[in-house]
């Protein structure tokens, strides 16, 4: 079977995720730059969950899989995983996630601005908030006990905050990497006093939440590539705080045992 064409092992089938997120706009632009279309490669939507426990049954049984993938992320510390090779870029190069406020948060919230402006973080944290969830710990448990773990990053966020009072709304997509930070910037925000409500939504319903004001801020936005469209269609409507964790990365992935699949041109052969 190792020999035979990967397609027909797959169906010609990329394992994908909810139909909003960029890295799923980017595979469709992928599929047609590499002429995967033609070869009759398609991209399945589905779910982050749905994805994960596809990809975990698949390495159980050592069975091939591509799917949409992204850094940080538990997929690439519990299982063993490559970026396909992506000599086109079409998904860009290393990415950054940055926080995004409503217009004039910085008058009417001066420490919630404050602490969201300073708020950064590594890939290798948000990963072990990320691994806690997995495991089953409750996300906001999973935030306070990283902050405790981390005193130091807490102080850098909140020193010489005045106690803060009132609502603070975040909105976020419940993609893993956004339940970690959006948990523990949430958390940062009630220890200064904020009383603090994080909302799930859709990626179009998030940019609106902070376009129109609906929402006070949000903490997921992937940069330049990932949520670009999203960046340029609401620019003007919002304050870019700036990159709250550097070196992420968007791509396909497959697991590292197949061996022979390591750009995605390789998918064609
Ligand atoms: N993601 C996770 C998102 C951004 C964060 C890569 C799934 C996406 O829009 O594709």
């Amino acid at each position: 079977l190792a020999n035979q064409p990967l397609g027909p092992q797959i169906n010609y089938t990329i394992t994908g995720i909810d139909a909003g997120a960029g890295v799923m706009s980017s595979t469709t632009k992928a599929l047609a730059a590499y002429d995967l279309t033609k070869g009759k490669w398609q991209l399945q939507t589905s779910s982050t969950a749905a994805m994960t426990s596809t990809l975990g049954k698949a390495i159980k049984h050592k069975q091939p899989i591509v799917v949409t993938g992204w850094q940080p992320h538990w997929m690439f510390t519990k299982y063993h995983l490559k970026f396909l090779k992506d000599p086109k870029n079409v998904y860009g190069h290393a990415e950054s996630i940055h926080t995004i406020a409503r217009l004039g948060l910085k008058q009417a919230k001066p420490q919630a601005y404050t602490v969201l402006d300073r708020f950064h973080w590594t890939p290798k944290d948000m990963s072990a908030v990320m691994l806690q969830v997995n495991n089953g710990v409750d996300p906001k448990q999973a935030a306070k006990q990283w902050l405790r773990q981390h005193p130091a990053s807490l102080k850098t966020w909140t020193k010489g905050v005045a106690k803060a009072h009132g609502q603070l709304t975040l909105t976020y997509v419940a993609w893993d990497s956004e339940i970690a930070s959006t948990n523990v910037v949430a958390e940062a925000l009630r220890q200064v006093g904020y009383d603090v409500s994080i909302r799930p939504m859709e990626i179009q319903p998030l940019w609106a939440s902070v376009a129109t004001g609906a929402a006070d801020a949000m903490v997921c936005a992937w940069l330049p590539n990932t949520s670009g469209k999203y960046y340029a269609d609401y620019k003007g409507k919002f304050t870019d705080l700036g990159e709250n964790l550097k070196g992420a990365r968007v791509g396909l992935a497959v697991p590292t045992y197949m061996k022979k699949i390591n750009s995605i041109n390789d998918l064609l052969t």
